[in-house]
């Protein structure tokens, strides 16, 4: 499939209530392209006031009795499937959207919408399978659950899988039968004002998905302050999550679900295949140019086979195209943003000065954009900034171990915990790992294997609660128990 090199968005004002509207304020923002600087577009910029309209819309379509209330279940599945099927008509120019928004290669944008398809494909399938249960209490009773849906929910997303993570969000609230406001990254806000138009052709009755772009500390702040959000779902920094959950305690108490950030350990036995490893590895930090919150962006290698797989790193990320997201000749694109940027390069300065070994990279590419080098530093010490704190960039951190004890303890050592690799082919060992690594998701000989089927979420500080799978579905419910008296009952 060849790109839009020229694509143009067609939406730019919020979408409430199944209507395209300008923002109250009629304020603007500039969304622009990361690899050239250019300016994409002035989108329209959501903030309070619409927030309170988008939540009295999303109210307005959860109340008793309403076209979605009284929808079948399965119907609702239909509809979510009918979604995915407009996105899957629409791929070329959603994948060329996502290109030229986050600057992503469009190879892999297409990998995006594909898995954005298959997250709400997976999802329409709950809405008709959420059952409760029937319970036998003691005493004279008729006891059964309900799982009804929470409400309205908010969705506060991040800029480095746009369009994906909303389909995990929306997926699930709507087979849940929720209503819902998404705030996009203000970096991001294309693909979602496009899915938007397609919940409306797929029959998604007004205030059941209402889009308000805006930036965090306006929209965002409103949406987990507000008295009538019942939950609100956050994927981003750990450090704006505990800003969502202090809101929720200060308001409503709101329920909140929220995937941070990580420091994901990825730990390399001597006796894995090193080929195989090398590769996973790379890609495993690289992927999306390290804007990955599982990035496995502590590698831990066994000491026999550390200079081998220090050298064999570097040549692989010597080979790494980076460039014009459109070229399909490149494997990587620019940073999202002048912020990330700076960090990433400033985080690069503190590896050189505390020591750790460059052996490749380790600045910003020439010309226009925001390009880094992909940078491999080896002989990380575990208490370098590099292998403590998020870089979000791509920069590969190679830290030498000895023994599977020692690996453990500093694979724990970190106050997130996302995400873990293991690369070995011995069972006991892999096992061994998998077991004591606090870490919600744990890869053996893969990285990055996401699925729609599996719960995902983070341990510690890289968040609370699981989206994906029939636990992502549950976060979007509230569990009824209903007891009836009866004369007698009979077991
Ligand atoms: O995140 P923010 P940023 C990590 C990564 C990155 C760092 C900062 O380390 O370098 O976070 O990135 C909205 N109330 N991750 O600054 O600020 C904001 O508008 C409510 C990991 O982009 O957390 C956007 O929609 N909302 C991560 C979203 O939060 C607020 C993905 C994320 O932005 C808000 C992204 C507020 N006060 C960054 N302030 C992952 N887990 O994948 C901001 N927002």
């Amino acid at each position: 499939m060849e790109p839009l090199k020229t694509v143009r968005p067609r939406h730019t004002q919020l979408f409430i209530n199944n209507k395209w509207v300008d923002s109250t304020s009629g304020k603007t923002f500039e969304d622009n392209d990361p690899a050239t600087f250019e300016k994409i577009a002035d989108i329209q910029e959501g903030d309070k006031e619409d927030v309170n309209r988008a939540v009295a819309a999303a109210k307005e379509a959860f109340k008793l009795g309403s076209a979605w209330r009284k929808c079948d279940a399965s119907a609702r599945g239909r509809m979510i499937n009918e979604i995915a099927n407009l996105m899957e008509k629409d791929i070329q120019f959603l994948a060329s959207l996502e290109c030229r928004d986050v600057g992503k290669p469009f190879q892999t944008a297409v990998g995006d919408v594909k898995a954005a398809v298959a997250e709400l494909r997976y999802f329409a399938g709950w809405a008709d399978k959420i059952c409760g249960s029937t319970i036998p209490v003691d005493g004279d009773f008729f006891t059964y659950t309900r799982l009804e849906p929470v409400g309205v929910c908010a969705a506060i997303l991040p800029w480095n899988f746009p369009l994906a993570l909303l389909t995990w969000k929306v997926g699930a609230a709507l087979a849940a039968g929720c209503t819902m406001i998404i705030k996009p990254a203000e970096q991001t806000p294309l693909t979602a004002l496009h899915f938007a138009s397609l919940c409306e052709t797929a029959g998604l009755p007004p205030g059941v998905i209402n889009i308000v772009p805006g930036y965090g500390p306006t929209t965002g702040a409103a949406l987990a302050h507000h008295m009538d959000v019942d939950k609100i779902s956050f994927t981003g920094s750990t450090q704006v999550g505990r800003l969502i959950m202090k809101a929720a305690a200060d308001s409503n108490l709101k329920k909140v679900t929220l995937e941070l950030g990580g420091k994901s350990p990825n730990i390399i036995f001597a006796d894995a295949d090193l080929h195989h490893a090398v590769e996973q590895s790379h890609q495993g930090l690289f992927f999306n140019m390290g804007q990955n919150c599982c990035a496995a962006s502590r590698t831990y290698v066994q000491e026999e086979i550390y200079d081998k797989f220090v050298a064999m790193s570097t040549e692989r990320a010597q080979q790494k195209t980076v460039g014009d997201p459109f070229d399909p000749k490149n494997e990587s694109g620019p940073q999202i943003d002048e912020e990330q940027y700076s960090k990433i390069l400033e985080m690069i300065e503190s590896g050189k000065q505390e020591g750790a070994r460059l052996m490749t990279g380790g600045g910003k590419m020439d010309g226009k954009g925001y390009f880094i080098q992909p940078t491999v530093f080896a002989d990380v010490t575990d208490s370098m900034r590099i292998a403590r704190e998020e870089i979000f960039g791509p920069v590969q951190q190679i830290i030498k171990f000895k023994t599977i004890e020692e690996a453990i303890v500093r694979a724990n050592n970190t106050a997130y915990g996302l995400a873990a690799g293991i690369f070995t082919t011995d069972i006991n060992k892999a096992l061994t790992m998998a077991n004591s690594v606090r870490a919600g998701t744990v890869w053996v000989n893969t990285y990055n294997a996401v699925h729609a089927q599996a719960p995902f979420g983070g341990y510690k500080e890289s968040g609370i609660g699981r989206e994906h799978g029939e636990e992502g579905v549950k976060h979007y419910c509230e569990i009824k128990t209903v007891t009836i008296k009866v004369p007698s009952k009979n077991s």
